[in-house]
């Protein structure tokens, strides 16, 4: 098989969430060196874009998009060791999570995963994060950097409600505060007093490493 066609054969089986074909192609395609983010960027990203499409359109339903992301995250897993390599010193200590009203987790799971690859220790607060446990995360872990990722154009100002609650607590000049996910942009980013927005997990490690070395 050429690597488009298992390119393609990745994008196609995750589409319709053959999890186990996932595998195999994904390991093929490891073995036979194509690169871990070729791999994200042209088969996983890429499928998980046109299930967003069929999703929008009502061709599928939330079953159907629920296994296409079990089948995305099985392929994850195998190609995060390729897009985390560890043992480097630590640069410091960032928390991340999904905010408050929001279950999705792949694209934050793989900022964070992207940021341990950059030496970041990660503290993962899964999804669904009020800005109190934000908050309470930080202090406990002393970082230096907050996370915050939503899907979800109903709970963007929960990012707004993060940034608030520092500032109310008195920790607002402490911690840089990075604001992502598919509905944010950078003039939300400024309107809510965020530090920075970036729109993918691969920038938003660059960004978190220079914000940390600030
Ligand atoms: Co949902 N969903 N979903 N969904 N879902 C979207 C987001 C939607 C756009 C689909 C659509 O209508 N086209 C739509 C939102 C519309 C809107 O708000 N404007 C939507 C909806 C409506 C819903 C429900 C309300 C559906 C319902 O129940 N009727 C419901 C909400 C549940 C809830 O959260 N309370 C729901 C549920 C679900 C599933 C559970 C079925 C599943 C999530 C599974 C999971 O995450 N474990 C799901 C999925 C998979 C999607 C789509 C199809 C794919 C999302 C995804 O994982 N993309 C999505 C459509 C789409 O995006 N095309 C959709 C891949 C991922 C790698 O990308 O998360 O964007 P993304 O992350 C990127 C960047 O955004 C960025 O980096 C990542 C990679 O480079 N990034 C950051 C993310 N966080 C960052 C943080 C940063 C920096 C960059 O700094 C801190």
């Amino acid at each position: 098989m050429s690597q488009s066609e298992l390119i393609k054969q990745i994008s196609d089986s995750m589409q319709i969430g053959k999890a186990k074909l996932v595998k195999q192609y994904v390991t093929q395609a490891l073995e036979e060196g194509i690169p871990a983010l070729t791999i994200l960027n042209e088969a996983l990203l890429e499928g998980m874009g046109m299930v967003g499409e069929k999703f929008k359109n009502n061709e599928i339903f939330v079953p159907e998009v629920l296994v296409a992301a079990r089948a995305m995250n099985a392929g994850i897993d195998l190609i995060k060791p390729q897009l985390a390599a560890t043992g480097m010193e630590s640069k410091g200590t960032a928390v991340i999570g999904t905010v408050k009203g929001d279950l999705h987790d792949i694209g934050k799971n793989l900022v964070r995963m992207m940021m341990e690859g950059k030496g970041i220790e990660m503290i993962d607060l899964g999804v669904d994060v009020s800005p109190e446990q934000f908050y309470e995360a930080a202090v406990e872990h002393n970082a230096q950097l907050v996370c915050c990722s939503t899907l979800l154009t109903t709970t963007m100002a929960e990012m707004s409600n993060v940034v608030q609650y520092f500032t109310q607590k008195g920790k607002r000049d402490q911690v840089k505060i990075m604001v992502g996910g598919a509905p944010v942009t950078q003039s939300f980013c400024e309107s809510i007093g965020a530090d920075c927005y970036t729109p993918d997990a691969a920038t938003a490690a660059e960004a978190a490493v220079g914000l940390l070395a600030q």
